[in-house]
């Protein structure tokens, strides 16, 4: 079904963004990846045919380079994979504002830029699909989390906003909301011993295959994804 389609995906470099870009190009999609390093290139050279660039996701104009080559290039833009995020976990009075505001410049400002920068293109198609790797954290709150809970809670609410203001374009926009992944996150190393069972970044990208997938007449709103192991309040 998303054979030969378009998707953008950003955050591809290391982590679930990764994991994303192998599993689409299992589906046969013609990619585009976007990190901010020159990683994202090494990639490339991994997922023949894709397109690689390093970009910034809070940058508007390149952003708009980025999604004017793909629809120059494909044609069209079937998917946009928000993925990019940071994460800083510390007591709010050890939080500085430079954190505060580079926390909301990558995971919200940069969502909001990306998800604007395709709709044109999409509402000419009359057809795309949007989905935001946001988190649970975007639904609960946690200690020495603020800023990032901040960020989410935030995505949350635009993500929702968006889908109710661009459904009449046969656009869909829904969020995934993994609890703790195996990856680089937050300055971490992925395969470390003590993080074996947490979700894999695979099972992130499997929730995104299911929610590109679905048949154009449904939209899947939200994935909720947790390890066994974690526990957390139900809301
Ligand atoms: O993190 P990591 P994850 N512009 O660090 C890229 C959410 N999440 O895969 O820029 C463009 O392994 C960076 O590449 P580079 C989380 O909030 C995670 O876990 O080249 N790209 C790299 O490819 C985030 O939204 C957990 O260094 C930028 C990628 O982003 C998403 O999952 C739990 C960028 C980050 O890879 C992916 O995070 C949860 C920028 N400005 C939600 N800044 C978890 N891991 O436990 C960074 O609830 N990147």
């Amino acid at each position: 079904m998303l054979q030969g389609q378009v998707a953008i995906v950003t955050g591809a470099s290391r982590g679930i963004g990764l994991a994303i870009a192998h599993a689409l190009a299992k589906q046969g999609m013609k990619l585009v990846l976007i990190g901010s390093s020159s990683d994202i290139h090494r990639v490339g050279e991994q997922l023949k045919g894709s397109k690689t660039f390093q970009a910034d996701v809070c940058n508007e104009q390149q952003m708009n380079e980025v999604v004017a080559e793909t629809v120059a290039t494909f044609g069209r833009i079937d998917l946009l994979v928000n993925n990019a995020g940071i994460g800083v976990f510390k007591p709010v009075e050890e939080t500085t504002v430079e954190e505060w505001k580079r926390l909301f410049e990558v995971n919200v400002q940069g969502v909001f830029i990306g998800t604007k920068a395709v709709l044109p293109q999409m509402k000419k198609q009359r057809s795309g699909t949007i989905i935001t790797v946001s988190s649970d954290v975007g639904r609960y709150t946690i200690a020495n989390g603020s800023a990032y809970t901040a960020t989410k809670y935030a995505v949350q609410g635009f993500s929702g906003s968006v889908a109710q203001e661009v459904r009449p374009y046969g656009i869909r926009v829904g969020t995934i909301n993994p609890g703790m992944v195996d990856t680089y996150f937050a300055n971490s190393t992925q395969g470390l011993p003590e993080k074996a069972e947490w979700l894999k970044a695979e099972d992130v990208a499997e929730a995104v295959v299911y929610m590109a997938s679905a048949p154009k007449h449904m939209l899947v709103d939200e994935i909720v994804l947790h390890p066994l192991i974690q526990t957390y309040p139900v809301v």
